[in-house]
């Protein structure tokens, strides 16, 4: 099999950027790269949520992709949502670059994230484990800052 690869362009009022996925095999893990600008410095939430909908804005994406029904988590946990990608880190300028890899994701199979959105979030994520009553579903991460539906790429 060649790689698959997806792109999804980000599109906020201030929030934009570009993320590609790229997966080597069928069950391989998926490699998540790309930038992120506009963002106010530290983390912010990055999820894949369950609809490729944007029809009223970021809102439409609905939850976390979460096709096994389990608790929000960090990407490193086995109790975590599909679509849990942990944060992405801004620099004082604003920017993060993402360069991560995941194993639970696929760009084939029950679990492809294609077609569904990916949201950068105003705030950290908690990973389930900050003890507000949002920990466990969404990790606390405010409001969608900026989101994109993930495409197939050449
Ligand atoms: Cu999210
Ligand atoms: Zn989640």
């Amino acid at each position: 099999m060649a790689p698959t690869k997806a792109v999804c362009v980000l599109n906020g009022e201030t929030v934009k950027g570009t993320v590609y996925f790229t997966q080597d095999s069928e069950k391989g893990p998926v490699a998540v790269t790309g930038e992120i600008s506009g963002l106010q410095p530290g983390s912010h939430g990055f999820h894949v949520h369950e609809f490729g909908d944007n029809t009223n804005g970021c809102t439409s994406a609905g939850p976390h992709f979460n096709p096994f029904g389990k608790e929000h988590g960090a990407p490193t946990d086995s109790e975590r949502h599909v679509g849990d990608l942990g944060n992405i880190e801004a620099g004082t300028d604003g920017v993060a670059k993402i360069n991560l890899c995941d194993s639970v994701i696929s760009l084939n199979g029950p679990l492809n994230i294609i077609g569904r959105t990916v949201v950068v979030h105003a705030d950290a994520d908690d990973l389930g484990k900050g003890g507000h009553e949002l920990s466990k579903t969404t990790g606390n991460a405010g409001g969608r800052l900026a989101c994109g539906v993930i495409g197939i790429t050449k």
